[in-house]
């Protein structure tokens, strides 16, 4: 139980002239941070906002983004994050879906512009502004089953999901992983990650602060700014495979000894290869600690911080977790488990199962294999419909969807071709309508998605191949895409 205060920001609350975070070469304190936060919030009253109200954070790495988002966690507004890239459709469904008030930008979406009338919106910088000027204090009193965050992720549907996380979800979800990582007021924390997943947000960036641990937010990753950071004194980096290979491509004797001196280097939210952990261990003297995790539950499954890091391997369960492995898929059940998708009580149906004595499993849809002693491997996903590209996760359907409605295209599927850089890339394989012709290029001008969806190839078949039921045989396609 807690006292009403937001408990991941109690650090925040004590920690003083301490730096809380560094950015473009600026450093706030924690007071500094609680102060312009505590502003926030009255700003928000101000304009009418309270506990339960949804913002979407329409976010860069930016140090007045970052002050907003503590703001909103202090006035129980619920934190809507939402990727700048986005484009019209991805934004109108996560602004409508969730029913954001308010939209808090750090620069002016052109994207979110072009969608014309929807909720309020306000700059960070201009809502850091009105704080400042405002003395009231507004915090809400919070209680562990108040909503915090919506966090959408692709579902296998086409239409993201919103996983409802509270105060309590996110606040044993981070405490248990960072107590497991030793992450203490001593660190510097890297965060490289964008601040709309919860890599980023929850485990990077909440999991510094509610630690008192300084950040140095990279507002976009190279592996040039990652070997600053660690020449500057960053004791900790958290990454996703495709930063790893960069980095091991990039490294110069000097730049690897820099990363030598961390002490802690974790990846995760897609498969680490395991000749990429023994090569950056190689290069660098450090074992990276693979984790797993997922939007809805968190980070369940980690190596130890003490202890042999498996290659290859995701670890066991972080203290506050069970898991149970049904017809190989992974259950867990773990204290950083969302309370539920937003507004979906269908797919909540279908995700979680609640056992005999009353405990609540959630299906993660990842099959996986276990070692002797207990160790979880991810060896695939029960769903050809979701990709993981670059970390993100896709939804092959709503990338179909798109690709369906060009006028050269008869039938469509969206497959995953495994790539060095990005785990997988984005393939489509599409049947034309009789005499048209398609390339790559006008098939990539037509998809208005986010960057990362877009097709990085296109393979043209007579017809897609089916089964006996009519369904397209994607297992087939990503084997043999030609
Ligand atoms: C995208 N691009 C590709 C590509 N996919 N190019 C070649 N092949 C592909 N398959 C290009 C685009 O054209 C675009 O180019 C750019 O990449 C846009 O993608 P980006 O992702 O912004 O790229 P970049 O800036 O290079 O950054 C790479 C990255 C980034 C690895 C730093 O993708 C990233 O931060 N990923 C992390 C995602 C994440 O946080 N996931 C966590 C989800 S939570 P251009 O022209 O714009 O350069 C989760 C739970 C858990 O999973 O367990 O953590
Ligand atoms: P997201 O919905 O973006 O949070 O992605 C969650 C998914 O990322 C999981 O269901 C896994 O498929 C994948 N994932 C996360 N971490 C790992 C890992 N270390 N190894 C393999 N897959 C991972």
């Amino acid at each position: 139980m807690h006292d009403g205060s937001n408990p991941l920001l109690r650090a925040v609350h004590a920690r003083g002239s301490r730096p809380a975070l560094v950015v473009d070469g600026l450093t706030l304190s924690f007071a500094e941070l609680d102060d312009r936060s505590a502003g926030v919030a009255a700003a928000l009253a101000h304009r009418g906002l309270g506990k339960g109200d949804r913002a979407a954070l329409v976010l860069r790495s930016s140090l007045d983004g970052v002050v907003c988002l503590l703001g909103c966690l202090r006035r129980g507004v619920v934190v809507v994050p939402v990727n700048p890239g986005y484009q019209g459709a991805e934004l109108a469904h996560v602004l409508a879906d969730s029913g954001a008030v308010l939209v808090i930008e750090d620069e002016a979406c052109a994207a979110l512009h072009a969608l014309g009338p929807g909720p309020a919106r306000v700059g960070s910088r201009a809502l850091v502004d009105e704080g400042a000027a405002t003395a009231d204090a507004a915090d809400a009193a919070l209680h562990e089953d108040d909503l915090a965050m919506l966090i959408y992720t692709s579902g296998t549907t086409g239409r993201s999901k919103g996983c409802a996380h509270t105060v309590g979800s996110l606040a044993a979800g981070v405490a248990a992983l960072m107590a497991l990582w030793g992450v203490t007021d001593a660190d510097v924390v890297l965060n490289a990650l964008p601040l709309f997943h919860v890599h980023g947000l929850c485990v990077c960036l909440l999991g510094a602060l509610s630690r008192g641990a300084c950040t140095r937010l990279l507002p976009r990753f190279s592996p040039e700014a990652v070997v600053d950071g660690a020449r500057r004194g960053a004791t900790v980096f958290m990454s996703v495979p495709t930063m790893i290979h960069r980095l091991l491509g990039a490294l110069d004797d000097d730049g690897a000894a820099a990363l030598g001196s961390l002490r802690l280097v974790t990846c995760g939210s897609a498969a680490l290869p395991a000749e990429q952990l023994r090569a950056f261990e190689a290069r660098t003297g450090v074992t990276i600690l693979e984790r797993y995790g997922m939007s809805e539950t968190l980070i369940t499954l980690s190596n130890p911080l003490e202890g042999e890091r498996r290659a290859g391997a995701v670890g066991w369960p972080v203290p506050g977790t069970a898991i149970r492995v049904v017809d190989d898929e992974l259950w867990v059940s773990s204290a950083g488990a969302m309370k539920a998708y937003w507004n979906r009580p269908d797919a909540d149906a279908e995700a979680f199962v609640t056992d005999a004595v009353g405990q609540r499993w959630f299906r993660t849809g990842d099959v996986v294999a276990l070692d002797d002693d207990g160790c979880v491997r991810v060896v695939g996903r029960a769903s050809q419909d979701i990709l993981k590209v670059g970390g993100y996760k896709l939804s092959t359907r709503e990338i179909e969807e798109q690709i369906e409605g060009h006028p050269a295209v008869r039938e469509v599927a969206v497959v995953g071709v495994a790539d060095a850089e990005w785990g997988e890339r984005v393939c489509a394989v599409v049947a034309l309508r009789e005499g048209a012709t398609l390339t790559l290029a006008e098939l990539q001008a037509h998809v208005k998605l986010a960057e990362v969806k877009r097709p990085r190839e296109l393979v043209l078949v007579d017809a897609l191949p089916r089964n006996a039921l009519g369904k397209v045989m994607k297992a087939a396609l990503k084997a043999r895409p030609d």
